[in-house]
């Protein structure tokens, strides 16, 4: 079943230089970009995409990180697209996440871990509508 998901390669990786690199992973494995952009979130955009996080210890440094430097954020199209990125990208702790995945090849630490990814159909949905408007999305 083809599905889209939503990628956001985060200011730690975009200032490292990473953004090719974590592309390329994402083309050769098969994925179709749909639509791709480089903005800086605002706080009042930040604070929405990550309103299910608002109250919890980490959410002040989380939104002073995403707000820290640009991001590039993606919508993929593949085979259970958003199962499969997860896999891809590992667990949200660098120090834990497995070698061969983004955040165990690139990653060190649980706030700046180099990527986002939707955990459900659902939010994919969700956080493609806060961050594209239809238009930029590649329909064919
Ligand atoms: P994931 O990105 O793996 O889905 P979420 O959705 O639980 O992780 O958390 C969203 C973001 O919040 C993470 N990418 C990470 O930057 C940050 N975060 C999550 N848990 C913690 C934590 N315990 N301490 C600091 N930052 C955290």
């Amino acid at each position: 079943m083809s599905e889209r998901t939503f990628v956001m390669i985060k200011p730690d990786a975009v200032s490292r230089g990473l953004v090719g690199e974590i592309i390329s992973r994402f083309e050769r494995k098969g994925f179709k970009i749909k639509a791709l952009k480089m903005f800086k979130f605002t706080r009042e955009m930040a604070e929405e995409f990550y309103a299910e996080h608002k109250g919890k210890h980490f959410f002040n440094k989380l939104i002073d990180f995403i707000t820290s430097g640009p991001v590039v954020a993606l919508v993929l199209e593949g085979p259970n697209a958003v199962e499969t990125v997860r896999i891809m990208i590992g667990p949200t702790d660098g120090r834990r996440a497995p070698p061969g995945t983004i955040r165990g090849d690139y990653a060190l630490d649980i706030t700046a871990n180099v990527i986002h990814a939707s955990d459900s159909p659902e939010k994919a949905v969700r956080e493609i509508k806060i961050v594209f408007k239809d238009s930029e999305i590649i329909e064919e």
